[in-house]
């Protein structure tokens, strides 16, 4: 069985938002991922950031790839739209559905394994040209679904539970993201929901290519530190996280600023969380292509189709 249906009942004063909705409206199937797993917590994260945010569901879509991250859209948003697409190529699937409509809020869940290995190519271009987006990759370092290979974000030197040692350099995606251009870059750790809502939230309400690294643990574990401060986790292979929170005054207006700190910290063996960078005049794919904005599917024929003295226009000024 791949998904588990709730029972439709409720406890009446369950906590509403401005549109009447309560959180079960945000749900999806019942999780059949292995429990504790960080993915989870992600998805809760985006039900909160949805049902804060009053957002009517059958105005998302969903989009997603192939992994244990790539099917939590089964658990969330159960009204919303959604596709799950081919492994690593989320992010064309959702460029094409974007195009065609951009009415929606496209929300595209992948993993590490999804966006760093085969779909590294797709991630890059997504977020080079400025998909209005949310884009979250669940990173928990392997392969999760096909029983834990390293992806290519393992660290290197890291062991997998079965002894073998990581001998290939990590990518990183939050540095790729701020150099490709992303208009909107964070990072965060499933066990922070204080830190994972707003910058969900935030990335929801950015009108370009909004990219969240969220790092996913395999085993429950929930933290809660001050901005500035570094957080050590430990991990399953004895090794430790250190997670290095923002601080107060930190200024998320500067790429090149969010470039460094970002590689600083990474020297120092610490990974950066936070808001990294934003553009607070973002441009986005349809403004570069000065496409129309009404839905396409809207569209009638008479637009579709333009008659054939504009037709010889266009083949006049090719020609
Ligand atoms: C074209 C293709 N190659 C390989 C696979 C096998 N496969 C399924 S999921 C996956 C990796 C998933 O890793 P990640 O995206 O990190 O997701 P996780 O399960 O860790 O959340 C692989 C290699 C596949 N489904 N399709
Ligand atoms: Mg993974």
């Amino acid at each position: 069985m791949t998904y588990i249906t709730k029972p439709k009942f409720h406890h009446p004063a369950l906590p509403k938002n401005a549109l009447g909705y309560t959180h079960r409206d945000y749900e999806g199937s019942v999780s059949t991922l292995c429990a504790g797993c960080g993915h989870d917590s992600i998805s809760g994260a985006i039900i909160e950031a949805c049902f804060e945010l009053d957002i009517e569901p059958h105005r998302v879509a969903k989009l997603s790839g192939i992994g244990c991250s790539s099917k939590t859209p089964t658990y969330f948003l159960g009204s919303s739209h959604g596709f799950n697409s081919v492994h690593g190529r989320m992010p064309s699937v959702l460029t094409g559905a974007n195009l065609a409509n951009r009415d929606l809020i496209y929300l595209g869940v992948s993993g590490d394994g999804d966006s760093a290995s085969i779909g590294l190519g797709q991630f890059a271009h997504a977020l080079r040209r400025g998909v209005n987006m949310v884009y979250i990759v669940e990173n928990n370092g392997v392969y999760g679904l096909t029983k834990g290979q390293f992806s290519a974000t393992a660290d290197r030197g890291s062991k997998s539970k079965r002894g073998v040692t990581n001998t290939d350099n990590s990518i990183d995606l939050v540095a790729m993201a701020l150099q490709l251009g992303a208009t909107f870059v964070a990072r965060s750790f499933s066990g922070d929901k204080i830190q994972m809502v707003p910058l969900i939230k935030a990335a929801i309400e950015h009108e370009g290519a909004a990219f969240i690294d969220i790092i996913s643990r395999r085993a429950p574990i929930t933290v809660a530190y001050e901005p500035g401060a570094v957080e050590v986790v430990e991990q399953h292979d004895g090794s430790k996280l250190l997670l290095k929170k923002v601080a107060a005054d930190y200024d998320p207006h500067d790429r090149l600023g969010a470039m460094s700190f970002q590689q600083r910290h990474a020297a120092m063996g610490q990974i950066v969380t936070g808001l990294l960078y934003v553009d607070r005049e973002p441009e986005d794919l349809h403004s570069n292509f000065n496409t129309v904005e009404a839905p396409l599917n809207s569209l009638a024929e008479a637009e579709l189709c333009p008659g054939s003295a504009t037709l010889a226009k266009i083949n006049a000024s090719l020609r």
